[in-house]
């Protein structure tokens, strides 16, 4: 599926819409014979002038409404997704704002087209038209703050990576810093990824893809990063983390949980083991298989190790051990994900 807000274009600010529609209705020309008398040709200017004017604001604004989604009739994530993003009731209200200004635009333009029949120099149909666009000008001003609202909207929903609900994903989670990125990276097609050494880098969710070869067909698998997730309660996670829960919630199949055993997130052990048990408590079941993965192999002593296997209650079989630097074992797991899914359909 495509991102349902990738047709949610740029939103201009007033200033822009008002100097659209003014130059558009300036280079208008009314259809009207050389031999008219000059008030005729006066009045049938300015007229075109008004109505190409307000005609043109009326259908940018109509436009923009429109390529605003509703997004309650999205699929549940991107739903869920856009509610963590942007407060819906403002979304909401803004477009109401903005719809509430058409009527008032046609009814300014109704006015002063009927001022302008009753003229009698050539000269009042300039101040007429002038009038028209001094008063559009103030009503569309006034809209100035919901016009750039919904562009900062345009920016963060457009953010939201596109899901395909017909092919499986596999989502990425862990404490930050524990090298969820650089394993993303490795094994999927989202190179562009940001791999740092502070945590809370992936601040948004981003997806790579892996293609799996079947007998019959090839599929392609969705590889999610998400930010990294913090040990506390579910009303004290902050927006960013609460991206990551929704994933994993709402479209994993298969979650890739990664450890770093060693000091070197800066989260301690303790801490990731308690995520662990709750990620599989809450998100794992029968349909969505949770594989650990120790990382930083190359950092993490024995002790570190066997602590984990030990807490976890994981044999030697489970753990996969893993150095995201170097990418060992890591075409371990991409082979672990495609014998997961060739089995599977
Ligand atoms: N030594 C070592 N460093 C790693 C390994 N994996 C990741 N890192 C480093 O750990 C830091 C955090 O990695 P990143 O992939 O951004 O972690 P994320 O926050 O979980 O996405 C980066 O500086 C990585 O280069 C590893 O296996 N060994
Ligand atoms: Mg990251």
């Amino acid at each position: 599926m495509k991102n349902p807000f990738s047709n949610f274009y740029h939103v201009f600010t007033s200033k822009e819409l008002l100097d659209i529609a003014f130059k558009r209705a300036m280079k208008s020309s009314a259809r009207v014979s050389n031999n008219a008398p000059i008030l005729l040709k006066a009045k049938k200017k300015e007229a075109k002038r008004i109505k190409v004017a307000i005609k043109e604001l009326i259908d940018r604004i109509l436009g923009i409404i429109k390529m605003v989604p509703i997004i309650e009739e999205l699929p549940e994530f991107y739903i869920e997704l856009a509610s963590l993003l942007v407060d819906k009731d403002k979304l909401r209200l803004t477009l109401g704002k903005l719809n509430g200004i058409l009527p008032v635009l046609s009814k300014i333009e109704r006015e002063y087209l009927s001022s302008l029949k009753k003229i009698e120099k050539p000269n009042e149909g300039d101040r007429i038209r002038r009038a028209v666009f001094g008063r559009a000008s103030s009503i569309i001003n006034k809209q100035n703050k919901n016009l750039v609202y919904l562009n900062n909207i345009r920016g963060k929903l457009r953010e939201i990576p596109s899901i395909d609900y017909e092919s499986p994903c596999v989502v990425c989670a862990g404490a930050p810093n524990v090298g969820k990125s650089s394993i993303v990276k490795y094994i999927s097609t989202a190179k562009s990824i940001d791999v740092q050494e502070y945590p809370f880098t992936t601040k948004k969710l981003i997806i790579g893809h892996l293609e799996v070869e079947r007998r019959f067909d090839t599929i392609r698998l969705q590889i999610m990063d998400s930010p990294g997730l913090l040990d506390r309660p579910i009303s004290k996670r902050n927006n960013i983390e609460l991206q990551a829960i929704l994933a994993l919630r709402l479209i994993s199949d298969l979650i890739l949980f990664v450890f770093d055993p060693t000091p070197s997130c800066g989260y301690n052990i303790e801490s990731q083991i308690n995520l662990y048990n709750e990620i599989k408590e809450n998100f794992s079941d029968d349909h969505i298989e949770i594989l650990p993965i120790l990382n930083k192999k190359d950092l993490a002593s024995e002790k570190e190790i066997h602590y984990l296997k030990e807490k976890v209650g994981l044999d030697n079989k489970q753990l996969v051990l893993t150095n995201a630097l170097t990418g060992e074992n890591l075409e371990f797991i991409k082979d672990y994900i495609k014998n997961k899914f060739i089995e599977s359909n």
